[in-house]
């Protein structure tokens, strides 16, 4: 009897313990949102007083239009899995209206963190004021949001778009030697107004611009889709055929539409018309290495480890960076043969 009372006497004192130690990182969170949250302490986990505090991430998924968009949401949800904390998925279907209805849900659920894949930049101060109100910490990932009040998001995790649009520019004039002849370039962009399409263009054009040979004979949005990318490019064939030189994808599933595209209109890709793209998919490492693609820029879609320790570490109570940037790199037909086997996407 009396063992029992001290048993109970101790786990009454670690329960206590533990409520003490969590509220740095509850008045954090609160002092990063700058607005007080109800009850900054979470109820523990049932059973033992030692395990840690269980942490609810609402994230709100873009949608599902590629491989790689595929692959983000698997590596969200693997690493949430892993790392013990418990996801809310939402996907908004490339509705913007969507996301916002997912995020005041999460709000309602009253989530730890929520953690966002903006379809579009603009837009977003409001939705971003009331999570603030209700103190709660957001992360961006993948896709920025355009806004003056930077306080309205903890961080931002994803690639550096521009960058990949410059190393596709690059590529583009090593690739096709000087002529007095305009050499024709045509782009496929994602979905208008994303943070990737927009940095993705700018970077090519501000490195291609300096060779007036090569000269951009259409662009337009293909929503990241190979059905759209195959239509497009189809358009495109129709008006300017062999006056095109080069293809500039935005991402792998619309250059595998264009391909198609291509070898239905009777061109051979890779060779009548060299073809770039970014993402860094199986199947686009796979077309790398049979010629008919020239060059794909790498974009990773694992953004899940990075995003969980994130969270976890706002849990904490620690600062984080603004921005937190995916190293990449660019693979060709040689190199694709070493990443080919082991591409989980
Ligand atoms: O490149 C494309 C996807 O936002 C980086 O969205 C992402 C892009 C990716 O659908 O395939």
């Amino acid at each position: 009897m009396k063992n029992r009372f001290n048993l109970v006497t101790v786990l009454f004192l670690c329960l206590i313990g533990v409520l003490t130690a969590c509220e740095p990182a509850a008045q954090q969170m609160v002092s990063q949102a700058n607005e007080p949250k109800e009850a900054g302490l979470q109820p523990l986990a049932e059973g033992s007083p030692n395990e840690p505090m269980p942490i609810v991430l609402g994230f709100s998924q873009l949608g599902t239009e590629s491989t790689w968009r595929l692959a983000n949401t698997r590596s969200i949800q693997d690493a949430a899995n892993e790392a013990g904390i418990t996801l809310l998925y939402e996907n908004a279907e490339q509705s913007q209206e969507k996301q916002f209805e997912a995020i005041r849900s999460f709000i309602k659920q009253k989530v730890d963190v929520i953690a966002i894949a903006p379809v579009i930049e603009q837009g977003w101060e409001s939705i971003l004021l009331e999570v603030k109100q209700a103190g709660i910490p957001v992360i961006i990932v993948d896709r920025m949001v355009e806004m003056s009040d930077s306080s309205l998001y903890v961080t931002f995790i994803g690639s550096d778009f521009y960058e990949e649009g410059r190393k596709a520019g690059k590529y583009v004039k090593d690739k096709l030697t000087e002529s007095s002849k305009p050499l024709g370039i045509v782009e496929l962009k994602g979905t208008e107004g994303s943070t990737p399409s927009i940095g993705r263009g700018n970077g090519f054009r501000e490195v291609i611009q300096a060779r007036k040979d090569l000269v951009m004979l259409e662009s337009a949005y293909a929503d990241f889709t190979p059905r759209q990318g195959k239509e497009v490019m189809k358009k495109y064939l129709q008006a300017h055929g062999g006056d095109i030189r080069l293809v500039f994808s935005h991402n792998d599933d619309m250059a595998i539409g264009a391909i198609d595209a291509i070898e239905e209109y009777g061109l051979e890709p890779g060779k009548d018309i060299i073809m770039v793209s970014v993402d860094g998919t199986r199947q686009a490492l796979e077309k790398l290495i049979e010629g008919k693609l020239n060059l794909v820029v790498e974009c990773s879609p694992l953004l899940g480890p990075n995003l969980m320790q994130a969270v976890k570490e706002i849990m904490e109570g620690r600062s984080l960076p603004k921005r937190i940037v995916t190293p990449e790199t660019v693979f060709t037909e040689v190199t694709a043969v070493d990443e080919v086997e082991n591409r989980p996407y």
